[in-house]
């Protein structure tokens, strides 16, 4: 099947999805539509997506499934925006920030760590091995290498090579969406971009939630966005449903992102809905900067209905459950 029919396929499959969210306040559907279901933001979302299927098909849990899905893009190298091969800080450092949360409200997150390939299985252990939530840099990489987490260079002979031209300007001016990468052909103007985040619900009805970046590429060293933050990047409810966000982290943070989704979908509205809310509300707080800049959310329920929205066009995230496995959808936009 051509990549563009697929595409199209995808795309009937989302409008359902989004159709049975509905468009008005209502409560949370109690019984699943669809589960196991995973779903995960960008192009890259489809590979990773299958990895987390692996798991869901099987019986696995959405927890299990968020972290081996979301480990797909931190390995790949093609990949400049998650895990090894990621973009360096300004001072050509790779720092990683990811966090894990699953529907009762546990969570773990690593911000701002270096030398580590896969932050999001340190998160998950932050989450399980200790008292806290969220352990940073140097801190962050010290626990990593006691639980056994080889320490490992990060950064790639491609990405010093960008940045080292970035440094012929030094300018930091973040691009609304990255540039097409060789993934996939996408028509329609879906771009690949940066941070993954993944929402999974199981076959007993539990949800789950993993994101994880290298952030923005050229940052400030020591710059933590949205992502490693419970609330902005990534929250998850087990009474209502769960959110994830990509773009601008310092815009999310400012109007705890994923957090608002999730409690806009417990006061009865759909997922599609709930995402809308949140990206007009950063256009309405800055309309001078949203107009800059890119920030999508993806929410799920806990019926399994999906919906996203993004301040620009060129947004996209991927479905997989047992109807269609490589699904990608083009998100909807406020411009
Ligand atoms: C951050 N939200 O660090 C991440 C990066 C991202 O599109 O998703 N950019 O702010």
């Amino acid at each position: 099947m051509t990549d563009r029919r697929r595409f199209i396929q995808a795309s009937m499959l989302g409008s359902a999805v989004l159709a049975t969210g509905g468009g008005v306040a209502r409560s949370v559907p109690a019984a699943a539509v669809c589960k196991p279901r995973v779903v995960s933001t960008w192009d890259f979302g489809v590979a990773a997506n299958q990895e987390a299927w692996k798991v869901l098909s099987a019986g696995g849990t959405a927890l299990d499934a968020v972290e081996a899905g979301v480990r797909i893009p931190e390995a790949d190298l093609r990949n400049h925006s998650v895990g090894r091969a990621g973009y360096p800080d300004r001072d050509g450092h790779v720092s990683l920030d990811a966090s894990i949360m699953d529907q009762a409200g546990n969570c773990g997150a690593v911000a701002a760590i270096e030398h580590i390939a896969h932050p999001i299985s340190v998160a998950r252990a932050v989450m399980e091995k200790t008292p806290h939530v969220l352990l940073v840099g140097e801190g962050a990489l010290q626990f990593a290498l006691e639980q056994g987490f080889p320490r490992e260079e990060l950064l790639t002979p491609e990405s010093e090579k960008a940045w080292k031209e970035w440094l012929k300007t030094a300018k930091y001016s973040p691009s609304i969406n990255s540039e097409v990468k060789d993934f996939r052909n996408l028509p329609g103007g879906a771009r690949n971009h940066d941070t993954i985040g993944m929402l999974a619900l199981d076959a007993h009805g539990n949800l789950s939630g993993a994101c994880t970046t290298s952030g923005m590429a050229w940052k400030l060293r020591g710059r933590v966005g949205d992502s490693p933050i419970i609330g902005a990047g990534l929250y998850v409810d087990g009474e209502v449903g769960a959110a994830t966000s990509t773009g601008v982290g310092e815009e999310v943070i400012r109007n705890c992102g994923s957090f608002l989704v999730v409690e806009l979908m417990r006061q009865g509205r759909s997922p599609q809905d709930a995402c809308r809310e949140a990206v007009e509300r950063i256009i309405r707080k800055k309309p001078a900067t949203a107009k800059e800049i890119q920030v999508g959310f993806l929410a799920m329920n806990r019926a399994g209905e999906v919906g996203a929205w993004a301040i620009q066009k060129g947004f996209s995230y991927a479905v997989c459950d047992a109807v269609k496995q490589d699904a990608l959808i083009p998100g909807k936009s406020s411009y």
